[in-house]
């Protein structure tokens, strides 16, 4: 039966590309979801849109040195693109700085407001006096007091999923300075989550939310049985949605207050655009509500926007929050900071046209229920035994011996065999089975029921050998043929939701656009004789990925990882200035060690003659772990020879050889050669002399 389904997938926050996290764990399944839900015939709003309010944007933008407004109006239309190219088919992708949502948002303020549903508090916050700036959500970092994370935010510790308050830290630490903050007095508003606990508990803990994914009732119940504060839903900043009540000048709406209300004005904007009612959407009982989002905005979507719908009083609460768990990039954690991640624009110049290569494998090993790890390697392999081997060739076959053998023509079955009447009978039961995975937000089943959808038709044909049959007993092969392209016909509708591109071009060279998912399971023949296929040579669905493609993109993450490390080194700070008479008393000589042996009883010191051109004489060293006696013996160095002479274990030391280190952190001499590496010449030494 038709139903309405409002689908939710989140907001981005608008400070940067997509990656392939934010497509696995959000935008992939909402959009399988809602492919499927349209294609079985229900009424669907997918909306979504870019997140721009929020210390996200702020700090971008000061990074990058331009406002907000820039950030998001950059991000906002490369995230946007990124969507459409991978085929999200959003029914709406608007923005919160659209006008219609900051009237949505600022009325619905108000309206709670007048109903006294905040309480309005002057509290202590978190205050970095340098900045002048309060410290709230991502501009404040400390440790989580639930889970010991030390890189916890002010609203909420990415870790372990807790959303708190910033005054909660421990060891609270300013995101824009590093001061530790002081604390200062604040007006603001606050919703009373307390008194919307025994409505959580009765809506989730008691109502019919077991069917929630373990992760997601797991979670919100463990925050529901900790007990439920006040959350401030205002903020100190000057980026955001003005408060729009007395005394809220000068400060804005918390963003997770705005941003889920973001989906409302969206589907208001769709709405209007396409002559719908939004109210339909959000206020009709009978309508399904679905967010997709990922585990860290769990307690934003079960909590405390449901709470805040909940006290407006006349809006659906969500049927289901199917969060997902998080991806890793080959074993590690994704990271913007650390340009630890495959970012969507970047792998469409890499892999033009291949969008459901990544779909297909980011769904096969999607984060559902355990954090899951995304592999270069898997990936080659998913497209080349799967995609290629599997689905790609067995659409291959049909199409070539339909074109060679009956000049694209589907030939007419004769009598069913058996083996036709099982692989006809298992055909039909495909789009039961995906379904029922799909509707339980199983999507990695339901994309490997897929692939066995294909399998069926490959081993049909490999079974029944069409090609070795074809002179003999031509009649058999026509059925065959037939069953063939029925298979293929099925694939082409169910591969919607997945691989939409692929699906879009198997309808064109099946030349059959008409079936519905419902017809693959309740008619006998999706495809009939006589229906001529595309014309001329069907192009290939997918192409193999080699060796050569896939090192490229680990040395991509390898040169991330050697980039971080090189900024993590720190770098000794520059020593107290001196003037040019300091220096014009050194009398530095270039020499030639002549002579080094190891300090009996020590690890460090070398003895070392040198000739320094005005005599030969003793230097004691500190650089035998660095280099052996035989390795320096014949260098020439460069010495300072009017050092105070000192005993080091009873032998004197007459003067300094000079060291300094290389960008590696390597003990390399101050070389006197202008012949060899520039990197030793004395006016290039980045990290200051050593005295060795
Ligand atoms: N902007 C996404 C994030 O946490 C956040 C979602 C808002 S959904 C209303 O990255
Ligand atoms: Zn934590």
């Amino acid at each position: 039966m038709s139903k309405r389904y409002t689908i939710t997938a989140a907001l981005p926050y608008t400070n940067g590309p997509i990656h392939i996290g934010h497509l696995a764990g959000v935008y992939v399944p909402a959009d399988i979801y809602s492919r499927y839900l349209r294609l079985t015939g229900n009424d669907v709003a997918f909306i979504c849109g870019s997140d721009e309010h929020g210390v996200p944007i702020t700090i971008k933008a000061k990074k990058e040195g331009v406002t907000p407004q820039d950030i998001v109006d950059k991000y906002h239309a490369i995230i946007k693109t990124s969507f459409e190219d991978f085929g999200i088919s959003f029914d709406n992708y608007s923005r919160t700085s659209a006008k219609i949502h900051h009237k949505t948002a600022s009325e619905f303020f108000k309206n709670l407001y007048d109903k006294n549903e905040f309480v309005e508090e002057v509290s202590e916050q978190l205050y970095d006096a340098d900045a002048n700036q309060f410290l709230a959500d991502r501009f404040v970092i400390g440790t989580c007091p639930k889970c010991g994370y030390e890189e916890a935010y002010g609203d909420q510790c990415e870790n372990c999923g807790t959303s708190h308050n910033a005054t909660d830290l421990i060891n609270p630490k300013s995101a824009i300075t590093g001061n530790a903050p002081t604390l200062k007095e604040t007006k603001h508003w606050f919703l009373p989550l307390n008194k919307h606990e025994a409505f959580l508990k009765e809506w989730i803990l008691k109502g019919h939310k077991k069917d929630w994914k373990p992760n997601v009732y797991g979670q919100v119940k463990s925050w529901i049985d900790d007990g439920l504060r006040p959350r401030a839903v205002t903020r100190d900043l000057d980026w955001g949605i003005p408060v729009p009540v007395e005394g809220g000048e000068g400060k804005v709406l918390y963003v997770w207050f705005d941003a889920p209300i973001g989906y409302i004005s969206a589907t208001k904007e769709w709405a209007k655009r396409v002559g719908k009612n939004w109210e339909d959407y959000w206020k009709d009982k009978n309508t399904k509500l679905v967010h997709f989002i990922g585990k860290d905005n769990i307690v934003f979507h079960c909590i405390i926007f449901p709470s805040i719908l909940k006290a407006e009083g006349s809006y659906i609460l969500p049927e289901n929050v199917p969060a997902n768990e998080f991806l890793n990039l080959e074993g590690n954690k994704l990271s913007t900071s650390k340009n630890w991640a495959v970012w969507l624009p970047d792998y469409l110049i890499d892999f033009p046209n291949q969008q459901d290569v990544l779909r297909y494998a980011l769904t096969a090993n999607a984060p559902e229920t355990k954090d899951n790890d995304f592999t270069w390697k898997d990936f080659q392999a998913r497209n080349n035994n799967e995609l290629v081997a599997i689905f790609g060739n067995f659409i291959n076959r049909v199409a070539v011996l339909t074109n060679k053998y009956y000049g694209s023509e589907v030939p007419e079955p004769s009598d069913y065999k058996t083996i036709d009447e099982e692989t006809l009978a298992a055909l039909k039961a495909y789009p039961a089975v995906i379904s029922s995975s799909i509707e339980r937000y199983r999507f990695r089943e339901a994309s490997q029921e897929l692939m066995n959808l294909a399998r069926l038709g490959n081993k049909y044909l490999a079974d029944e050998e069409p090609w070795k049959k074809v002179k003999d007993n031509p009649e058999r092969v026509k059925t065959i043929m037939f069953v063939a392209l029925q298979i293929a016909s099925a694939l082409s509708v169910l591969s919607e939701p997945f691989l939409p591109f692929t699906s879009h071009k198997l309808k064109g060279i099946l030349n059959s656009f008409n079936n519905s998912w419902s017809d693959v399971s309740s008619s006998d023949i999706l495809i009939p004789s006589g229906h001529t296929l595309q014309e001329g040579k069907a192009e290939l669905l997918f192409k193999p990925i080699e060796d050569s493609e896939i090192e490229k993109q680990l040395e991509k993450l390898e040169a991330s990882k050697k980039a971080n490390e090189a900024a993590k080194k720190t770098v000794e700070p520059q020593k107290e200035e001196i003037t040019f008479d300091d220096f014009t008393k050194l009398d530095l000589r270039v020499g030639t060690i002549i002579e080094a042996e190891k300090m009996p009883k020590t690890k460090k010191l070398l003895v070392l003659k040198v000739d320094t051109g005005i005599d030969i004489r003793t230097i004691v060293s500190g650089i035998a772990e660095s280099f052996k006696p035989e390795e320096v013996i014949g260098k020439r160095v460069t010495v300072l020879i009017n050092l105070a002479p000192r005993k080091l274990r009873g032998t004197e030391s007459q003067g300094m050889i000079l060291m300094t280190e290389d960008e590696t952190g390597n003990l390399v001499f101050v070389n006197p050669d202008t012949s060899t590496s520039h990197n030793n010449g004395i006016e290039e030494i980045s990290n200051g002399l050593k005295i060795s």
